[in-house]
């Protein structure tokens, strides 16, 4: 496994990462679905779906607000540090639905944010965008802020469920989804759509897929090879074989 595996990483010059909560876990930030995510506790239809926005902003300001001010104190881990170094050899795309701009923060340059990211706000009224700083979440006193010109209310950056994904950011996962020769599947349950099918797509274009995750993924049966373990266990030793390739 291990010499093909090799071979492969060698003769590749198109790197795409596809990576989910599972990559933030070791940074304390829980997951969706596995013991202790968090639609274990809540019902995402409430908390992240654009019906259950409309219906109650102040709950799902609530619930976004929490996470804002936990993902400020959690730091990039190992696994995305590895996914920056790993960037720096081959080239490489990062395609995560994470919304805490850890990849960014690890020093990741080539990043599609699929879902957003939690420290952008914007307007559902006008085009006034905004970015949180650590000041600004102590700054907003009601929990479902008003936006300044338009009086409409704010929301924040990201993906509801039953919302399409920004355009742009579709396209370029879709591109280099297709032009790449091997996609990293890191830490993610592939449980959303449309995201969850950018590995199909990579594997139809003749690209490897690597699964990367203590568990497998519901597309288990479409990987080339799988690495259990967590990622700042498994992703070292694929930077360790190409540095050795
Ligand atoms: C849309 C908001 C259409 C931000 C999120 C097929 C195609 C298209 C759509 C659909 C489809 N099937 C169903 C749909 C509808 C829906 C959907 O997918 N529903 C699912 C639940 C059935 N999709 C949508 O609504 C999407 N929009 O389709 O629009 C449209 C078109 C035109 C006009 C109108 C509408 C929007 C989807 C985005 C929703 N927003 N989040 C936020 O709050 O974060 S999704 C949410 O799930 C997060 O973004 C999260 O990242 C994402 C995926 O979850 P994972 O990252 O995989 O996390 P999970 O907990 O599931 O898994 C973690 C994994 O890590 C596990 O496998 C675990 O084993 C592993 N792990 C744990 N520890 C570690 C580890 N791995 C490594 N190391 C560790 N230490
Ligand atoms: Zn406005």
């Amino acid at each position: 496994m291990q010499d093909a595996l090799k071979s492969i990483l060698k003769n590749s010059d198109n790197f795409v990462f596809l990576t989910g909560a599972g990559i933030s876990e070791e940074s304390g930030i829980p997951t969706f679905r596995g013991p202790g995510g968090l639609w274990k506790k809540y019902d995402p239809m409430k908390l992240a779906s654009i019906s259950g926005f409309y219906e109650d902003p102040k709950l799902v300001w609530e619930f976004y607000q929490d996470r804002q001010k936990l993902i400020l104190g959690c730091k990039p881990n190992l696994g995305h540090l590895t996914i920056a170094e790993i960037e720096r050899l081959k080239n490489t795309t990062i395609l995560t639905q994470n919304i805490d701009g850890l990849h960014k923060r690890a020093g990741s340059k080539n990043i599609v944010e699929l879902h957003g990211n939690i420290m952008r706000i914007k307007c559902t009224g006008c085009n006034f965008k905004g970015e949180l700083q650590q000041q600004n979440l102590k700054d907003i006193q009601d929990l479902s802020p008003i936006c300044k010109s338009c009086k409409n209310i704010l929301r924040p950056e990201i993906v509801f469920f039953g919302e399409p994904l920004d355009q742009q950011a579709w396209k370029i996962a879709e591109e280099s989804s297709g032009n790449c020769s091997v996609m990293f599947v890191v830490g993610t349950s592939l449980n959303v759509g449309p995201v969850n099918t950018l590995p199909l797509n990579a594997k139809r274009k003749g690209a490897t897929l690597i699964e990367m995750n203590p568990e497998p993924t519901i597309f288990n049966n479409l990987m080339d090879f799988s690495f259990r373990g967590k990622a700042t266990e498994t992703l070292p030793k694929i930077l360790e074989m190409i540095r050795n390739l």
